[in-house]
């Protein structure tokens, strides 16, 4: 400041070095540096203030009254300036709060489970060839599960190694099976049921085995059942989850309760037949076992196998869905990975 520089011109000076610094000030720290180096007490104004001293008595209160009025002017630029932060703040936390031209999260939306989708796909079909759905405890007695089933005692399935024995005459049943013997032993013949349910074996994991699996169960019983309707009722199941396209085979087979017995096949889905790890090199997919009711099995509930016959199968409800969706791995439907459930949906 130089003496003979009027009061007013240098106020301005100041103001304009206030606006500046003020604008620069991006929160309430940086505007209190600011307050300080101007209007604190060895401020600026201060140092301005000062100077009046030097002033003819008489210019004195005229030059203080410039001074307030400038300090109060310098005042007003400090509240405007801290208000704009304020609002500058609350805008930006508004902006990281609700960015409404941010796209919204869609709701994730829940579908039926493919193995649920597959069992009733299966049921709807048989539903519609006149046959009952029916369900039954996966609680077994090992009666049901094994014995009536002409499944003797000493055979592999009954070692502890293959079942869940919750007791020694109770079993997580190992198959649907048991249904056929507690439906027959309640009704008389002729009957048509499919049993779709939960099913536990002692299975180490793999591509194509869990321990608690579906199945369905069938079972017609009339007099003159042959295994040309098996063979018509599987096919045309078949074609009706899978397309025309894909290929099925019946393969002689041995079951205890069922004579003659066939496993029915179709090509894997992961490789197209040509063989891979998922179906162990055989190009094939067992989906289930079917056959000619035994007559030991009719017998043993109270049917009499020289006026009635029946076939029964029973199809893995995994193996169904995994081919019918080109998978490459069973244990995908209980990881339960929703990425993977929503390419199934
Ligand atoms: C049976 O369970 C017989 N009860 C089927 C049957 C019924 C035959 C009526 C004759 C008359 P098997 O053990 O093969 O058969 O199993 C049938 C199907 O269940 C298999 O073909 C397969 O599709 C499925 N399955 C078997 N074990 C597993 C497993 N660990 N994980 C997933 N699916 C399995």
């Amino acid at each position: 400041m130089t003496p003979d520089s009027p009061l007013t011109e240098q106020l301005g000076d100041i103001e304009r070095a206030l606006r500046a610094e003020l604008s620069q000030a991006q929160n309430e720290d940086a505007l209190e540096d600011v307050r300080v180096r101007f209007l604190g007490r060895s401020g600026e104004i201060t140092a301005v203030r000062r100077t009046i001293g030097k002033l003819p008595a008489g210019e004195r209160p005229g030059a203080g009254r410039i001074i307030n009025d400038a300090v109060a002017e310098y005042e007003t630029l400090f509240e405007r300036r801290r208000e704009e932060l304020a609002r500058e703040a609350l805008e930006e936390r508004l902006r990281q709060a609700i960015d409404v031209t941010f796209p919204g999260i869609p709701p994730l939306v829940g579908s039926i489970h493919p193995i649920r989708r597959t069992m009733d796909d299966l049921l709807a079909y048989f539903e519609r060839r006149g046959f009952a759905v029916v369900v039954g405890p996966e609680i077994e007695s090992d009666y049901n599960n094994f014995d009536a089933l002409n499944i003797p005692p000493d055979h592999p399935a009954r070692e502890g190694l293959d079942s869940f024995y919750l007791r020694p005459d109770l079993v997580l049943r190992t198959h649907t099976s048991p249904m056929q013997i507690r439906v027959m032993q309640r009704n008389p013949p002729p009957l048509a049921i499919v049993v779709p349910g939960r099913v536990y074996r002692r299975d180490a994991l793999d591509a194509r085995h869990l321990y608690a699996f579906h199945q369905i169960e069938g079972l017609l019983v009339a007099p003159g059942v042959h295994l040309g309707h098996l063979k018509g009722a599987l096919t045309g199941m078949c074609r009706e989850v899978f397309g025309p396209q894909q290929s099925v085979r019946f393969r002689p087979s041995f079951f205890p309760f069922t004579e003659p017995s066939a496993e029915v096949d179709t090509t894997c889905p992961a490789c197209g037949g040509a063989g891979c790890r998922t179906c162990g090199g055989s190009g094939w997919i067992e989906l289930g076992g079917a056959g000619m009711v035994h007559p030991s099995v009719l017998r043993e509930v109270g049917y009499d196998p020289d006026v009635v016959n029946g076939w029964a199968f029973g199809v893995g409800i995994e193996r169904v869905a995994f081919t019918r969706h080109g998978m490459d791995d069973i244990r995908a439907f209980v990881e339960n990975d929703p990425a993977v459930l929503e390419q199934l949906a």
